[in-house]
């Protein structure tokens, strides 16, 4: 039998951008807020490319373009998040790997582990546009979604507006990533305030703590941070790209198939980011060119008042 050459990817270099006392903060918090990182010109061209995939201007099996007469504001007022739009979006994917979020992402992903090289690959976008009166999430931790081998998910949480306790920002339970805990979830009955998915349950929520940041700012947390968002009570959207990637040296066993079991799992639809991908020999699965939409009661209001 010819043996396999394992062969790891070629090296992507990422500038260093935080000091040792920022890692040390995501490490004991689980959770590193970045003012001012994005720039306006940046910040624009996400939300053009928001209205392009929406409009469905993109090559993609479930996005149909959209009725050239409808303004901006009738093709966003039913979407609260489209996931995976790097599958279709080039300028998506290029913040995907934007070098100054894959820099810090290189300096803190699994700063946990004694021996990590800072290798990181991203295997998830999501674009909320969440408009007024758009649900929240209820509590999570990301790893309950997407498990990986050594709790180093983590996600890279771009505000492209201002993010306000009025208009549905993060909230966190500082230092809940420090136990590697999941905890159990359960269905909520607060449909006016969160979407459908389910609830964590079994903590202190008294010290959670809202993350306001201004447009430009990043917010990196942990795949075991409990965080949860509450609906869009403001009068203008809350746009937000979040990425989220884990150590490349990770397998990522985020659904398993056939033949596969637990502990062999790994999903290669991802891209490396920074450092090396030590599974490169493995190859790459190519995603459909498709993206998800979220789901909320909201989404149903607006329909039922456009008579859809
Ligand atoms: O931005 C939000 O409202 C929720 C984001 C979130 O929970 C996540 O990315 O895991």
């Amino acid at each position: 039998m010819e043996a396999i050459k394992m062969e790891s990817g070629p090296e992507i270099a990422v500038p260093k951008i935080l000091d040792d006392e920022q890692v040390q903060l995501f490490i004991e918090n689980g959770y590193l807020v970045i003012p001012d990182l994005m720039e306006e010109a940046e910040l624009d061209e996400l939300k053009v490319d928001l209205l392009a995939v929406a409009r469905g201007d993109y090559e993609s099996e479930n996005i149909e373009p959209v009725d050239s007469a409808l303004s901006d504001q009738e093709v966003l007022e039913t979407i609260l998040c489209i996931h995976q739009p790097h599958h279709i979006s080039p300028v998506i994917e290029k913040y995907v790997r934007h070098p100054k979020i894959c820099g810090i992402l290189s300096q803190i992903t699994a700063a946990h582990l004694p021996f990590w090289d800072g290798s990181v690959k991203c295997m998830q976008s999501m674009y909320f546009v969440k408009p007024p009166n758009f649900q929240g999430q209820a509590w999570h931790q990301d790893e309950v979604y997407i498990p990986t081998r050594d709790r180093s998910l983590i996600g890279a949480w771009i505000a492209v507006d201002d993010a306000t306790v009025e208009n549905g920002c993060l909230y966190v339970v500082p230092g809940s990533n420090r136990s590697g805990y999941l905890y159990p979830q359960h269905t909520h009955e607060n449909p006016d305030e969160f979407d459908f998915a389910p609830e964590s349950y079994g903590f202190d929520e008294s010290v959670e703590i809202p993350v306001e940041v201004k447009a430009g700012a990043l917010v990196f947390f942990n795949g075991y941070l409990l965080h949860r968002s509450y609906k869009n009570r403001g009068d203008t959207y809350r746009r937000v790209l979040v990425n989220h990637y884990c150590n490349a040296w990770s397998l990522l066993p985020w659904s398993i198939e056939e033949g596969e079991r637990p502990a062999n799992a790994d999903r290669r639809n991802v891209l490396p980011v920074a450092g090396t991908d030590p599974y490169a020999w493995k190859g790459y699965q190519t995603p459909a060119k498709s993206v998800g939409l979220r789901h909320c009661k909201a989404i149903d209001e607006v329909r039922a008042r456009r008579g859809e």
